[in-house]
């Protein structure tokens, strides 16, 4: 399970894809007491580790796991910086549509070739799908954070000033792997959120969505690409993945977009489908396809470095992948890869 941890920072990834999360002002710990998530000395760790005693996870085990856990400030600084960024389009873009990640993207399809068609035959999702999700999440498994997610999720659930009862499910559910899959807690490693292994799944998404694809008895994200590829593949089925279906359409519009009609039209808003073609035509929003007036679409516009706007309408496979991160430009940017790589893989054929 323990691995050597890259020295290369995966900070800049992980903090631009979590812009979207709410602001968060980290609080400063009170003077004279240092902070600390150890049961002994911190009533909400006390509180958790009552609840997973009752639950059924053995105190001992679980007072050594959280007494090893370290309150760390540098998450908690680091969750404040996220939400502040506001990227562009073209900028997002050129983070992650890069010759190498397409390339590498090929060769991880070619790579895991077998796991591949059989995570499309049995979950309808196609593998550039898959790999570009892991490419963009990890670089395909090459940066998979080197936070130790115990610290981490202990300071968040139990420092954060407004998210501390989502953090708290997710430590508990962290406790809850690292038991079941017999690891030590302190070994693993992931952002400074606590996401986890080469599709960065947080603790509760790795429980409910988590599979065992080499059927070796382990879901293993951490170290097991064909466990991920699986992984990810159920991840976009259990939220609606429809196989075949087009992710997205191109769109004409305005040359300038108002905020009030971006706002009327709910554009880029990572809402399920619910603008019909008709409402957005009436606003000079137009199809390049012909479509039924009354098929709704998820509105979509993008700033390009020439100020120049590009439009396109999501469809529901575009809101699947809005479900992995709550960001029009993240799942853009997967889909864009996703096209770059199979493109690519056919022509290496
Ligand atoms: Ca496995």
């Amino acid at each position: 399970m323990t691995k050597v941890q890259r020295k290369t920072s995966s900070y800049l990834l992980v903090a631009l894809l979590s812009w979207g999360a709410p602001a968060a002002f980290a609080e400063e710990p009170s003077q004279g007491q240092a902070p600390s998530v150890a049961p002994e000395l911190n009533a909400d760790s006390q509180a958790l580790m009552a609840e997973l005693v009752q639950q059924g996870l053995p105190q001992d085990w679980l007072k050594d796991a959280l007494g090893q856990a370290a309150y760390t400030q540098s998450v908690l600084d680091a969750m404040e910086g996220a939400a502040e960024r506001r990227l562009k389009w073209h900028e997002y873009r050129a983070i992650f549509l890069t010759q190498q990640r397409i390339e590498e993207g090929a060769e991880f399809i070619e790579a895991h070739a077998q796991a591949f068609a059989r995570a499309e035959n049995i979950y309808g999702v196609p593998a550039e799908i898959i790999a570009a999700i892991i490419g963009v999440e990890t670089y395909y498994g090459r940066h998979k954070g080197q936070h130790r997610v115990l610290d981490s999720l202990a300071t968040l659930a139990f420092y954060h000033p407004t998210r501390g009862s989502f953090f708290r499910g997710e430590l508990a559910a962290f406790l809850r792997i690292a038991y079941e899959q017999d690891v030590e807690p302190g070994e693993l490693h992931g952002s400074y959120a606590g996401a986890m292994g080469y599709p960065q799944f947080i603790p509760t998404s790795y429980q409910a969505y988590a599979v065992d694809f080499d059927d070796d008895g382990r879901r293993d994200l951490w170290d097991n690409p064909v466990d991920a590829i699986g992984s990810v593949a159920n991840y976009f089925s259990e939220h609606g993945w429809r196989a075949g279906e087009a992710i997205y359409h191109q769109a004409t519009g305005p040359d300038e977009l108002s905020s009030a009609l971006r706002q009327q039209l709910s554009f880029n808003q990572t809402s399920s489908p619910s603008v019909s073609i008709a409402q957005l035509a009436a606003h000079g929003v137009e199809s390049v396809e012909p479509f039924d007036d009354d098929m709704l679409v998820m509105p979509l516009a993008f700033e390009f470095a020439d100020g120049e706007i590009g439009y396109r309408l999501g469809e529901n496979n575009f809101y699947v992948i809005t479900r992995y991160n709550h960001s029009h430009l993240y799942a853009m940017a997967v889909t864009e890869l996703s096209e770059a790589i199979a493109a690519l893989h056919e022509e290496q054929r």
